[in-house]
């Protein structure tokens, strides 16, 4: 089983990888044959690259439908420690005050009253145990609990048909996610890590589980939401990382 779910874990970051080449791999002179364009003007490739990176998001997304569950693992199979990652180091993590954090909520829901850590307890929870992949070339298995966000998202009654998720955290990170992966069932708010409150290094008060995609895509810390059908981006998807990055 061991051998499997290590595969697994290699897969995905095999898909990621290769993801990336077709990005960035296409040389400068194929573009060039592809395009008729003389790329000397940085602009010009920059668009270019960008157009083929929101295709490829397109494609991906038309190939994934959302419906498929990430492996779950044991809890004799938890990762401990579990590391922590961060555009900073972890002493600079951002120390939210529970009793005051009221969660903005806004974009195409019909409530837009503002969450705090007992109303989203008061909601139904669940747990896994999944593995967190990281681009940086890490993977860790950990157990997080917390609001399926499908239910999160029915009780604000959001526009299911609104095409993204986005999400504001306290740190200056924001990320953004398809409604098919915001309504897929392993998608939670996570209110707790190994059956504690998240601590502060790992997202406290709420981050955001998305198993079925990568690292950089699981806010932690978040301040607000919205619901739209403009695509929010993410700090490190708007520094050239794929955007869809999942399965
Ligand atoms: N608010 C916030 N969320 C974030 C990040 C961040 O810098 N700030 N880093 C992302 C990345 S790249 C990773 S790998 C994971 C790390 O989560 P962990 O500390 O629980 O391992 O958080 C993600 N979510
Ligand atoms: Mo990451």
């Amino acid at each position: 089983m061991k051998g499997i779910r290590l595969t697994d874990h290699r897969k995905a970051l095999q898909k990621v990888e290769r993801r990336l080449l077709l990005r960035r791999g296409l040389s400068l002179g194929a573009l060039t044959m592809l395009t008729g364009c003389n790329l000397q003007d940085g602009d010009t490739v920059d668009k270019i690259l960008w157009g083929m990176s929101r295709w490829n998001d397109k494609v991906q997304a038309a190939l994934f439908s959302g419906e498929r569950l990430a492996p779950t693992y044991t809890e004799a199979e938890i990762t401990r420690p579990f590391p922590f990652n961060a555009f900073y180091i972890e002493d600079d993590a951002p120390e939210v005050d529970g009793q005051d954090w009221a969660m903005e909520v806004s974009g195409l829901v019909q409530d837009r009253s503002p969450w705090g850590i007992e109303k989203l307890r008061g909601l139904p929870q669940e747990s896994q145990i999944t593995r967190h992949i990281c681009i940086e070339g890490w993977s860790a298995i950990g157990r997080w609990s917390g609001v399926p966000f499908r239910t999160f998202l029915e009780r604000i009654g959001a526009d299911m048909r609104a095409r993204y998720v986005g999400f504001k955290c306290a740190d200056r990170y924001y990320s953004s996610i398809d409604m098919a992966t915001a309504l897929h069932p392993q998608t939670i708010l996570a209110l707790d890590f190994d059956g504690q409150p998240l601590p502060v290094k790992y997202g406290y008060p709420v981050k955001l589980r998305v198993p079925t995609k990568l690292g950089f895509k699981n806010p932690k810390h978040i301040m607000a939401i919205t619901v739209t059908n403009d695509n929010p981006g993410g700090y490190w998807e708007d520094q050239g990382y794929n955007w869809f990055s999942g399965i």
